[in-house]
């Protein structure tokens, strides 16, 4: 496989970790680990990539810029993103002060009215940064809001926080009085 096709390839991983693993008959445990051996023979037989090998997964995780993934001997598993039923067991983690969250414009009274929900996945996505949080919001489309969030103070009230990779936080839900609206 061809280093162009690693964006292809990254998807399909994340779509089978994050989203679908019985359509490729993998067996994740509660942390969202699987074996890589069992996911190349999936994708083999599942996608369109062809001949995917252990190789080219350890190679797109390794220079992947998203970090998506995370390997671990003979596992591996998504980092973030997951729609799965069964909630997964994350480690939690004291946030900084501020983490940060990009989304559409549109979305922002029911955001002050609910608090940000994990919607159709299993946990909120926050950023550690403004720039990453632009990008988040941009898949939104262009008019975008850029929320702070008093992530500190949320979690000494009890709001939990979970560590997805160095740009991505997770939570639970973030209630209303922990929103600031940036721009
Ligand atoms: C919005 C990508 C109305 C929320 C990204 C967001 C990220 C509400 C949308 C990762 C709401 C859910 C996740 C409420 C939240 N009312 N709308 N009460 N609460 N929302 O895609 O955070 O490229 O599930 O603002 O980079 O945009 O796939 O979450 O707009 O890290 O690796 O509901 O996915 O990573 O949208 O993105 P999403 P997200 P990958």
């Amino acid at each position: 496989m061809v280093r162009a096709e690693y964006n292809h390839l990254s998807k399909a991983v994340s779509y089978a970790l994050r989203h679908a693993p019985w359509e490729y008959e993998l067996e994740l445990d509660d942390e969202g680990w699987a074996p890589v051996d069992q996911l190349v023979e999936a994708l083999r037989r599942e996608s369109e990539l062809g001949a995917v090998t252990r190789e080219d997964i350890m190679n797109m995780v390794k220079t992947s810029t998203k970090r998506r993934h995370e390997l671990q001997g003979d596992r591996i598993r998504a980092l973030y993103g997951h729609s799965l039923p069964g909630k997964l067991c994350k480690e939690q983690a004291v946030p900084p002060v501020f983490l940060y969250h990009g989304t559409a414009r549109a979305a922002l009274a029911a955001i002050q009215e609910r608090g940000l929900q994990p919607m159709s996945r299993q946990f909120v996505h926050l950023s550690a940064d403004e720039a990453t949080a632009r990008e988040v919001g941009f898949r939104k489309g262009r008019n975008l809001v850029l929320l702070r969030i008093h992530a500190r103070q949320a979690a000494d009230s009890g709001v939990r926080f979970y560590i997805g990779n160095e740009h991505v936080w997770l939570t639970d839900m973030v209630p209303a009085a922990w929103i600031e609206v940036l721009a």
